[in-house]
Protein backbone atom coordinates (compact mmCIF):
# COMPACT_ATOMS: atom_id res chain seq x y z
CA UNK A 1 0.00 0.00 0.00
CA UNK A 2 1.20 3.34 -0.87
CA UNK A 3 1.69 5.58 2.45
CA UNK A 4 -1.27 7.86 3.18
CA UNK A 5 -1.31 12.13 2.79
CA UNK A 6 -1.99 14.18 5.16
CA UNK A 7 -5.50 15.43 4.83
CA UNK A 8 -5.84 19.30 5.55
CA UNK A 9 -9.29 20.32 6.93
CA UNK A 10 -11.41 22.39 4.74
CA UNK A 11 -11.28 25.95 5.56
CA UNK A 12 -9.06 26.14 8.77
CA UNK A 13 -7.73 29.54 7.83
CA UNK A 14 -11.47 30.60 8.54
CA UNK A 15 -11.47 29.13 12.23
CA UNK A 16 -8.00 30.67 13.11
CA UNK A 17 -6.59 34.12 13.77
CA UNK A 18 -4.83 35.86 10.62
CA UNK A 19 -1.37 34.70 10.03
CA UNK A 20 -1.83 31.54 12.21
CA UNK A 21 0.15 28.20 11.42
CA UNK A 22 -1.13 24.36 12.11
CA UNK A 23 1.00 22.80 9.78
CA UNK A 24 3.97 22.62 12.68
CA UNK A 25 1.50 21.03 15.27
CA UNK A 26 0.59 18.83 12.94
CA UNK A 27 4.12 17.81 12.01
CA UNK A 28 4.04 17.40 16.40
CA UNK A 29 1.21 15.02 16.45
CA UNK A 30 2.44 12.62 13.27
CA UNK A 31 6.06 12.66 14.94
CA UNK A 32 4.61 11.89 18.30
CA UNK A 33 6.48 15.43 19.81
CA UNK A 34 4.27 15.59 22.88
CA UNK A 35 6.10 18.50 24.58
CA UNK A 36 5.91 20.81 21.05
CA UNK A 37 2.33 19.83 21.05
CA UNK A 38 1.53 20.97 24.78
CA UNK A 39 3.11 24.20 23.82
CA UNK A 40 1.21 25.07 20.59
CA UNK A 41 -2.42 23.41 21.85
CA UNK A 42 -1.47 26.30 24.69
CA UNK A 43 -0.96 29.31 22.36
CA UNK A 44 -3.84 28.10 20.36
CA UNK A 45 -6.29 28.56 23.89
CA UNK A 46 -4.09 32.25 24.32
CA UNK A 47 -4.60 33.17 21.09
CA UNK A 48 -8.36 32.68 21.64
CA UNK A 49 -8.73 29.31 19.02
CA UNK A 50 -12.24 27.28 19.79
CA UNK A 51 -11.03 24.10 21.32
CA UNK A 52 -13.23 22.38 19.30
CA UNK A 53 -11.41 23.97 15.87
CA UNK A 54 -7.96 22.97 17.64
CA UNK A 55 -8.75 19.45 18.34
CA UNK A 56 -10.56 19.03 14.42
CA UNK A 57 -8.17 21.40 12.95
CA UNK A 58 -4.84 21.00 14.69
CA UNK A 59 -4.42 17.52 16.31
CA UNK A 60 -6.98 15.23 14.29
CA UNK A 61 -4.86 15.54 10.92
CA UNK A 62 -1.56 14.59 12.45
CA UNK A 63 -3.07 11.59 14.16
CA UNK A 64 -5.16 10.73 11.54
CA UNK A 65 -2.69 10.37 9.23
CA UNK A 66 -0.23 7.56 12.00
CA UNK A 67 -3.90 6.13 12.72
CA UNK A 68 -4.25 5.23 8.51
CA UNK A 69 -0.46 4.06 8.50
CA UNK A 70 -0.85 2.04 11.65
CA UNK A 71 -3.91 0.50 10.12
CA UNK A 72 -1.64 -0.30 6.66
CA UNK A 73 1.24 -1.45 8.93
CA UNK A 74 3.36 0.95 7.73
CA UNK A 75 4.15 1.91 11.51
CA UNK A 76 4.06 -0.02 14.21
CA UNK A 77 2.92 -0.18 18.52
CA UNK A 78 5.59 2.38 19.76
CA UNK A 79 5.44 4.97 16.48
CA UNK A 80 1.82 5.55 17.51
CA UNK A 81 1.98 5.31 20.78
CA UNK A 82 4.24 8.45 20.69
CA UNK A 83 1.00 9.90 18.71
CA UNK A 84 -1.47 8.88 20.95
CA UNK A 85 0.79 10.62 23.80
CA UNK A 86 0.92 13.42 21.57
CA UNK A 87 -2.62 13.46 20.91
CA UNK A 88 -3.73 13.39 24.83
CA UNK A 89 -1.24 15.96 25.94
CA UNK A 90 -3.15 18.50 23.68
CA UNK A 91 -6.60 17.20 24.62
CA UNK A 92 -5.71 17.27 28.31
CA UNK A 93 -5.26 21.25 27.86
CA UNK A 94 -8.56 21.39 25.86
CA UNK A 95 -10.80 19.12 28.22
CA UNK A 96 -10.92 22.03 31.16
CA UNK A 97 -12.05 24.56 28.66
CA UNK A 98 -14.93 23.05 27.16
CA UNK A 99 -16.11 21.74 30.58
CA UNK A 100 -16.20 25.11 31.86
CA UNK A 101 -18.37 26.25 28.47
CA UNK A 102 -20.94 23.63 30.18
CA UNK A 103 -24.14 24.95 31.27
CA UNK A 104 -25.58 23.21 34.23
CA UNK A 105 -25.03 19.42 35.32
CA UNK A 106 -26.61 17.32 33.10
CA UNK A 107 -26.66 14.15 34.44
CA UNK A 108 -23.90 11.93 35.62
CA UNK A 109 -22.03 9.36 33.16
CA UNK A 110 -19.63 6.99 33.84
CA UNK A 111 -17.15 6.15 31.13
CA UNK A 112 -14.29 3.51 30.72
CA UNK A 113 -12.68 1.01 27.75
CA UNK A 114 -13.66 -2.18 28.90
CA UNK A 115 -11.25 -5.21 29.90
CA UNK A 116 -8.46 -6.11 27.79
CA UNK A 117 -8.60 -2.87 25.58
CA UNK A 118 -6.32 -0.50 26.03
CA UNK A 119 -7.68 1.95 23.32
CA UNK A 120 -8.77 5.36 25.20
CA UNK A 121 -8.27 8.69 22.38
CA UNK A 122 -12.14 7.85 21.07
CA UNK A 123 -13.64 7.47 24.42
CA UNK A 124 -11.65 10.59 25.81
CA UNK A 125 -13.09 12.81 23.22
CA UNK A 126 -16.21 11.43 23.99
CA UNK A 127 -15.52 12.33 27.56
CA UNK A 128 -14.86 15.98 26.66
CA UNK A 129 -17.82 16.55 25.02
CA UNK A 130 -20.13 14.93 27.53
CA UNK A 131 -18.64 17.68 29.78
CA UNK A 132 -18.93 20.20 27.39
CA UNK A 133 -23.07 19.30 27.20
CA UNK A 134 -23.01 19.53 30.64
CA UNK A 135 -22.65 15.71 31.70
CA UNK A 136 -20.29 15.14 35.47
CA UNK A 137 -18.49 12.12 33.65
CA UNK A 138 -16.30 9.61 35.70
CA UNK A 139 -14.08 8.36 33.36
CA UNK A 140 -12.24 4.32 34.54
CA UNK A 141 -9.96 4.87 31.96
CA UNK A 142 -8.74 1.69 30.19
CA UNK A 143 -9.18 -2.16 31.08
CA UNK A 144 -11.94 -1.75 33.22
CA UNK A 145 -13.30 -5.01 34.65
CA UNK A 146 -17.09 -5.42 34.98
CA UNK A 147 -16.88 -5.16 38.86
CA UNK A 148 -14.95 -1.83 38.79
CA UNK A 149 -17.97 -0.42 36.53
CA UNK A 150 -21.16 -1.37 38.72
CA UNK A 151 -19.18 -0.55 41.92
CA UNK A 152 -18.52 2.69 40.40
CA UNK A 153 -22.32 3.20 39.11
CA UNK A 154 -23.67 2.37 42.40
CA UNK A 155 -21.15 5.10 44.32
CA UNK A 156 -22.23 7.97 41.56
CA UNK A 157 -25.70 6.68 41.04
CA UNK A 158 -25.09 6.97 37.29
CA UNK A 159 -27.91 7.76 35.15
CA UNK A 160 -25.96 6.75 32.14
CA UNK A 161 -22.94 4.25 31.67
CA UNK A 162 -20.62 4.18 28.60
CA UNK A 163 -18.43 1.38 27.51
CA UNK A 164 -15.55 1.87 24.71
CA UNK A 165 -14.45 -1.11 22.63
CA UNK A 166 -12.28 -1.07 19.74
CA UNK A 167 -10.85 -4.69 19.38
CA UNK A 168 -12.86 -7.04 17.79
CA UNK A 169 -12.25 -9.56 20.76
CA UNK A 170 -12.96 -6.76 23.17
CA UNK A 171 -16.45 -6.04 22.24
CA UNK A 172 -17.53 -8.98 23.69
CA UNK A 173 -17.26 -7.68 26.98
CA UNK A 174 -19.67 -5.09 26.29
CA UNK A 175 -22.46 -7.80 26.16
CA UNK A 176 -20.42 -9.21 29.70
CA UNK A 177 -20.21 -6.09 31.49
CA UNK A 178 -23.94 -5.91 30.75
CA UNK A 179 -24.96 -8.97 31.92
CA UNK A 180 -23.00 -8.42 35.03
CA UNK A 181 -25.17 -5.54 35.92
CA UNK A 182 -28.24 -7.47 35.16
CA UNK A 183 -26.64 -10.23 37.80
CA UNK A 184 -26.26 -7.46 40.21
CA UNK A 185 -29.72 -5.92 40.06
CA UNK A 186 -28.82 -2.52 38.26
CA UNK A 187 -28.87 -2.93 34.92
CA UNK A 188 -32.38 -0.97 35.03
CA UNK A 189 -31.27 1.66 37.32
CA UNK A 190 -28.78 3.28 34.19
CA UNK A 191 -28.99 3.97 30.56
CA UNK A 192 -25.91 1.99 28.80
CA UNK A 193 -24.11 3.57 25.76
CA UNK A 194 -21.67 1.28 23.73
CA UNK A 195 -19.09 2.75 21.05
CA UNK A 196 -15.89 1.93 19.28
CA UNK A 197 -15.03 1.49 15.60
CA UNK A 198 -15.99 -2.37 15.37
CA UNK A 199 -19.88 -1.92 16.73
CA UNK A 200 -22.56 -1.56 15.21
CA UNK A 201 -26.59 -0.53 15.85
CA UNK A 202 -27.09 -4.46 15.62
CA UNK A 203 -24.54 -5.20 17.91
CA UNK A 204 -26.66 -2.93 20.79
CA UNK A 205 -29.84 -5.22 20.10
CA UNK A 206 -27.37 -7.98 20.61
CA UNK A 207 -25.76 -7.00 23.58
CA UNK A 208 -28.60 -5.47 25.40
CA UNK A 209 -27.45 -2.58 25.38
CA UNK A 210 -29.77 0.88 25.25
CA UNK A 211 -27.95 2.88 22.08
CA UNK A 212 -24.70 3.41 20.15
CA UNK A 213 -22.80 6.50 19.11
CA UNK A 214 -20.87 6.49 15.87
CA UNK A 215 -18.96 9.37 17.16
CA UNK A 216 -18.45 11.99 19.90
CA UNK A 217 -21.29 14.00 18.35
CA UNK A 218 -24.28 11.47 18.70
CA UNK A 219 -22.48 10.18 21.74
CA UNK A 220 -23.68 13.46 23.24
CA UNK A 221 -27.49 13.59 21.47
CA UNK A 222 -28.43 10.02 22.57
CA UNK A 223 -27.25 10.77 26.33
CA UNK A 224 -29.47 14.28 26.36
CA UNK A 225 -32.02 11.98 24.90
CA UNK A 226 -31.77 9.15 27.66
CA UNK A 227 -31.05 10.70 30.36
CA UNK A 228 -34.91 12.16 30.07
CA UNK A 229 -35.86 8.53 29.64
CA UNK A 230 -37.32 6.58 32.63
CA UNK A 231 -35.30 4.07 34.71
CA UNK A 232 -35.62 2.76 38.37
CA UNK A 233 -34.28 4.98 40.87
CA UNK A 234 -31.14 4.16 42.99
CA UNK A 235 -31.84 3.51 46.52
C1 LIG B 1 -4.33 4.47 18.30
C2 LIG B 1 -4.44 2.97 18.11
C3 LIG B 1 -3.73 2.15 18.99
C4 LIG B 1 -2.91 2.70 20.15
C5 LIG B 1 -3.86 3.09 21.30
C6 LIG B 1 -3.37 4.29 22.08
C7 LIG B 1 -4.45 4.90 22.93
N1 LIG B 1 -4.00 5.53 24.01
O1 LIG B 1 -5.64 4.81 22.65
C8 LIG B 1 -1.98 1.48 20.49
C9 LIG B 1 -0.70 1.62 19.68
C10 LIG B 1 -1.63 1.28 21.97
C11 LIG B 1 -2.81 0.32 19.91
C12 LIG B 1 -2.65 -0.98 20.29
C13 LIG B 1 -3.29 -2.06 19.67
N2 LIG B 1 -4.10 -2.01 18.61
CO1 LIG B 1 -4.84 -0.34 17.95
N3 LIG B 1 -5.39 1.12 16.92
C14 LIG B 1 -5.25 2.41 17.07
C15 LIG B 1 -5.88 3.17 15.88
C16 LIG B 1 -4.76 3.56 14.92
C17 LIG B 1 -6.69 4.40 16.20
C18 LIG B 1 -7.82 4.21 17.25
C19 LIG B 1 -8.30 5.59 17.62
O2 LIG B 1 -7.84 6.17 18.61
N4 LIG B 1 -9.17 6.18 16.77
C20 LIG B 1 -9.60 7.60 16.87
C21 LIG B 1 -10.85 7.73 17.73
C22 LIG B 1 -11.27 9.21 17.75
O3 LIG B 1 -11.88 6.98 17.14
P1 LIG B 1 -12.69 5.84 17.95
O4 LIG B 1 -11.85 5.23 18.99
O5 LIG B 1 -13.38 4.95 17.00
O6 LIG B 1 -13.79 6.70 18.77
C23 LIG B 1 -14.87 7.38 18.17
C24 LIG B 1 -16.14 6.50 18.01
O7 LIG B 1 -15.87 5.14 17.85
C25 LIG B 1 -16.98 6.82 19.22
N5 LIG B 1 -16.77 6.11 20.48
C26 LIG B 1 -15.64 5.59 20.99
N6 LIG B 1 -15.85 5.09 22.21
C27 LIG B 1 -17.15 5.30 22.51
C28 LIG B 1 -17.90 4.98 23.65
C29 LIG B 1 -19.25 5.29 23.68
C30 LIG B 1 -20.04 4.92 24.90
C31 LIG B 1 -19.86 5.93 22.57
C32 LIG B 1 -21.30 6.22 22.60
C33 LIG B 1 -19.11 6.27 21.44
C34 LIG B 1 -17.76 5.96 21.41
O8 LIG B 1 -16.71 8.21 19.41
C35 LIG B 1 -15.29 8.43 19.20
C36 LIG B 1 -15.06 9.86 18.80
O9 LIG B 1 -15.63 10.16 17.55
C37 LIG B 1 -6.83 2.05 15.27
C38 LIG B 1 -7.03 2.11 13.74
C39 LIG B 1 -7.98 3.19 13.30
N7 LIG B 1 -7.64 3.84 12.22
O10 LIG B 1 -9.02 3.41 13.94
C40 LIG B 1 -6.08 0.77 15.66
C41 LIG B 1 -6.85 -0.55 15.89
C42 LIG B 1 -8.12 -0.29 16.69
N8 LIG B 1 -5.92 -1.33 16.69
C43 LIG B 1 -5.88 -2.57 16.34
C44 LIG B 1 -5.07 -3.55 16.94
C45 LIG B 1 -5.09 -4.93 16.30
C46 LIG B 1 -4.27 -3.26 18.05
C47 LIG B 1 -3.36 -4.24 18.81
C48 LIG B 1 -3.98 -5.63 19.08
C49 LIG B 1 -2.04 -4.34 18.03
C50 LIG B 1 -1.06 -5.37 18.51
N9 LIG B 1 -0.60 -6.15 17.56
O11 LIG B 1 -0.76 -5.49 19.68
C51 LIG B 1 -3.09 -3.49 20.12
C52 LIG B 1 -4.12 -3.84 21.21
C53 LIG B 1 -3.79 -3.27 22.56
C54 LIG B 1 -4.96 -3.49 23.50
N10 LIG B 1 -4.97 -4.57 24.27
O12 LIG B 1 -5.89 -2.70 23.50
C55 LIG B 1 -6.87 -2.87 15.20
C56 LIG B 1 -8.13 -3.58 15.69
C57 LIG B 1 -8.61 -4.63 14.71
C58 LIG B 1 -9.83 -5.33 15.26
N11 LIG B 1 -10.91 -5.17 14.55
O13 LIG B 1 -9.79 -5.96 16.27
C59 LIG B 1 -7.09 -1.47 14.60
C60 LIG B 1 -8.46 -1.26 13.95
C61 LIG B 1 -5.95 -1.25 13.55
C62 LIG B 1 -6.03 -2.21 12.37
N12 LIG B 1 -6.73 -1.86 11.31
O14 LIG B 1 -5.47 -3.26 12.41
N13 LIG B 1 -3.69 0.77 19.00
Amino acid sequence: MSDPVRVTPEGWEGRAPDGWEWVTLWDAVETGDHIYADERVQQAIDADIDPRNILDDGLFPGFNLQAERFSAQIIFIPEMLITARAMKAGLALIRPLLAAMAVKPAGTFVMGTVLGDMHDIGQSIVTIMLENAGFNVINLGTDVHPDKFIETAIEEKADLVGFSALLSTTVYYQKVTIEEFQKAGHRDKVHILIGGAPTTPAWVEECGADGWGKDAVEAVNLALKLVKEPREAWA
